[in-house]
């Protein structure tokens, strides 16, 4: 199957769902509205909301009955993950001018903007899943979804992973003294909260909403945790000339990451070995997110 078609088709209907969600904000002060599309708008390669699409159709009905089962989730994870870079890139953080090849979000508006648009794009997010779940799905897979994007998203997730990303630079060397383990072991904690978590938070909940039994739901959580690790390094091999602190480039050769990498892919796709043909382009999209060249 051609994976760039699969996501070529969905992602103007993502655009769409993440385009209604302004089109009935009437009273926003402009500036925020602005700043909160600035980075959605273009967006990047939505890969989060294509995932959360591909495992609700791997595990539901035939779309289109399980894509718009699952673009709640797929709203909501664009809008946290565009939160994530907004804040990334600020001063106080990675201190990044670019993003995209355009001015992020702290340039192109100001700091406190930045800082404003990224919490409510956060709060939008919640709102998208609740409002837009039922009756579609449901309410315990709502409130599952709900829940593990609140995981993802939060303190033992992105934000903690970030913590953990800022502080991680200054200790580079050898075991860590704070008892934290390795520097392997804390560099695979800070991929999988940083990056995975919210992959997971995508295609489980994607899953979850369109239908998915307790142990599919296990299964995929599994999947998502390997193949967001994977990506992760896979974006440290196509940004080996950034100095990002957290990159597993520091620690071990390129071809050893690209073979690690390899590793956690096949792992992941073990993981569903069992799920029936409508899981392929799922599969695919897992190939492509580790496997891509830019
Ligand atoms: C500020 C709480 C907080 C967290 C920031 C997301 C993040 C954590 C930092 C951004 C930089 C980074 C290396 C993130 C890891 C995840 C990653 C590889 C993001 C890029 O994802 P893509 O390639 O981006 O899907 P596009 O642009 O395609 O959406």
């Amino acid at each position: 199957m051609d994976v760039h078609a699969y996501m070529a088709e969905r992602t103007p209907l993502i655009d769409a769902a993440i385009e209604a969600r302004f089109a009935n904000a009437a009273d926003l002060p402009e500036r925020l509205r602005g700043a909160m599309r600035h980075l959605l708008f273009p967006g990047g390669k939505r890969l989060r909301p294509v995932f959360a699409i591909a495992a609700a159709e791997a595990v539901g009905a035939p779309s289109p009955a399980a894509m718009y089962a699952a673009m709640p989730i797929a709203v909501a994870v664009e809008l946290i993950h565009t939160y994530s870079l907004i804040h990334d890139d600020l001063p106080c953080m990675d201190d990044d001018a670019i993003r995209r090849g355009r001015p992020t979000v702290h340039v192109a508006y100001d700091e406190a903007t930045a800082v404003l648009a990224g919490d409510a794009l956060l709060t939008e997010a919640f709102a998208a899943l609740a409002e837009n779940s039922a009756p579609a799905s449901d309410a315990e897979a709502v409130l599952f979804s709900v829940r593990r994007l609140a995981e993802a998203a939060g303190a033992a997730g992105l934000v903690g992973g970030q913590v953990d990303d800022l502080s991680y630079s200054s200790t580079l060397s050898g075991p860590d003294a704070s008892g934290a383990g390795t520097d392997h072991v804390r560099l695979a904690s800070i991929h999988a909260r940083k990056t995975a978590a919210l992959f997971s938070a995508a295609v489980v909940g994607g899953a979850a909403l369109a239908g998915a039994s307790e142990s599919e739901r296990e299964r995929l959580e599994a999947f998502a945790m390997d193949v967001g690790v994977a990506f992760q390094i896979a974006d440290d091999l196509l940004d080996a000339d950034s100095d990002e602190a957290a990159s597993i480039l520091r620690l071990q050769g390129t071809e050893d990451a690209r073979l690690g990498a390899e590793g956690l892919l096949e792992c992941a796709l073990s993981r569903i070995e069992d799920l029936c043909e409508r899981a392929e382009p799922l599969r695919e999209l897992a190939r492509y997110a580790v496997r891509r060249k830019k």
